[in-house]
């Protein structure tokens, strides 16, 4: 059993998880070789021979499909038997396929592309609750996307001045109160205030305006912590937590799934510290294998990018969109969340790009308009309107003075 057994360029998988990488291989291999040695290091092999007694090979990798040399490496397939992975364990599926393998001298850089899963490892996780259906479920945003912000400054303001935004921001017409994902239980703007306080205001504005309101409560902590503050809210009558997913990482976000699930609470994933997987082309995960994760431990929206349209760099946000609202073994699927650096006057580019299934998430692009938040969420939501009518934006300015200042201020440039 040594690397070479790894390798089968004419490799057929059947019923396997098959990941697709992209390699440079290291001084001295061919792609071929690395690849073989990504393949034992991912399952069951090791840099010496071995000669097992019993039938261990049946739980290799195999590599197979070695494409042509790009930009950033060729692109190699491998093929893991289910047997090599603990159903619903992402943590040790992670493991195995973006193990060791990412730091083997083998690789001079290697990234996941992108995963195909087989239908019994995919039965091993609980996937969303709602999905896209918060918006009918939980909101009044049935034919349009949905509208969050989140205030700005995003840390720092007392619980009474977050509070006083979030009114204004539901008033001006957004369906969600955000929190950022910096803030959670800080001595400036304590968890409990804020949630009872923001909730009773949700409840006040829903009443006056004949639209649901709600709050995404950042509930990021340490998980037994985290299980206590999804109750809060529930108790206080939330209906969605936020979880930044990637700094308190999969084995936390799969228990507050659980639990989430017995409060009826949606789960809102933030993204933050992504971009140390999947910024650099040729290295890492990427985003689309990253949102594959979360759709498989159940979130049910997260932040995919803006299609290259606001502050932050990403990868190929309509082809994740595609990949959560597609079929998988009946898994229900995810409501994309577009978000950083939008816009009033972007949003018709945005929706252009991206189509209306999605959350639309603004926070200096409300908060930042000249006439203050409501004038800012009244801005938003009227150019969202007006793209889903085939208005263009300068018709609407029009008749809604808060677009018209909006648009003489940020134009419809990409912010920096
Ligand atoms: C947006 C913001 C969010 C980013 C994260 O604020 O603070 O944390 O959306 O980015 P603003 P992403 O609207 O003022 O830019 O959604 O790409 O993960
Ligand atoms: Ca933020």
């Amino acid at each position: 059993m040594e690397y070479a057994d790894f390798l089968d360029e004419s490799y057929v998988p059947d019923d396997e998880l098959v990941c697709t990488f992209r390699l440079r291989p290291g001084e001295g291999l061919s792609v071929g070789e690395a690849a073989a040695r990504v393949a034992s290091e991912s399952s069951n092999g090791t840099w010496a021979a071995l000669s097992p007694e019993s039938n261990v090979r049946q739980y290799s990798a195999t590599a197979f499909d070695i494409g042509e040399v790009g930009d950033h490496g060729a692109t190699v397939s491998v093929a893991y038997p289910q047997p090599l992975f603990e159903d619903g364990n992402l943590p040790q599926i992670l493991s195995c396929i973006a193990g060791n393998i990412m730091g083997m001298k083998a690789v001079e850089t290697i990234r996941l592309l992108d995963c195909e899963w087989p239908e019994g490892l995919v039965r091993g996780f609980p996937g969303p609750q709602y999905g896209p259906s918060v918006k009918s479920e939980l909101l009044d945003a049935i034919d349009r996307p949905a509208l969050a912000t989140v205030p700005k400054p995003k840390v720092g303001l007392s619980t009474a001045e977050h509070v006083d935004i979030a009114e204004a921001a539901w008033r001006g017409g957004v369906d969600l109160l955000k929190d950022d994902e910096n803030l959670t239980d800080q001595s400036f703007n304590p968890f409990e205030r804020r949630v009872s306080e923001a909730l009773a205001v949700a409840e006040k504005i829903s009443e006056e305006t004949g639209e649901r309101k709600e709050y995404l409560v950042n509930i990021t902590a340490e998980t037994d912590e985290m299980l206590r503050r999804a109750e809060y809210v529930a108790d206080r009558g939330g209906r969605f937590v936020m979880v930044d997913i990637i700094t308190c990482g999969w084995s936390g976000l799969a228990t507050v799934r659980r639990r989430c699930e017995d409060l009826d609470l949606a789960i809102h994933a933030h993204r933050a510290m992504h971009a140390a997987f999947d910024r650099l082309p040729q290295h890492g995960v990427s985003m689309r294998c990253l949102a594959q994760f979360a759709r498989l431990a159940g979130v049910d929206h997260i932040h995919t990018g803006t299609a290259g349209l606001g502050k932050l760099e990403n990868e190929d946000t309509p082809g994740i969109n595609e990949w959560l609202g597609s079929e998988l073994y009946g898994v229900a699927p995810v409501l994309p969340v577009a978000s950083g650096g939008l816009h009033p006057g972007i949003v018709d580019q945005l929706l252009g790009a991206l189509g209306p299934e999605i959350m639309v998430q603004a926070g200096g692009g409300i908060h930042g308009h000249p006439d203050g938040t409501e004038a800012g969420a009244r801005a938003l939501r009227a150019s969202v309107e007006a793209s889903l009518e085939g208005v263009s934006l300068e018709e609407r300015a029009e008749t809604v003075p808060e677009l018209r200042t909006a648009l003489e201020k940020w134009g419809t440039e990409t912010p920096r």
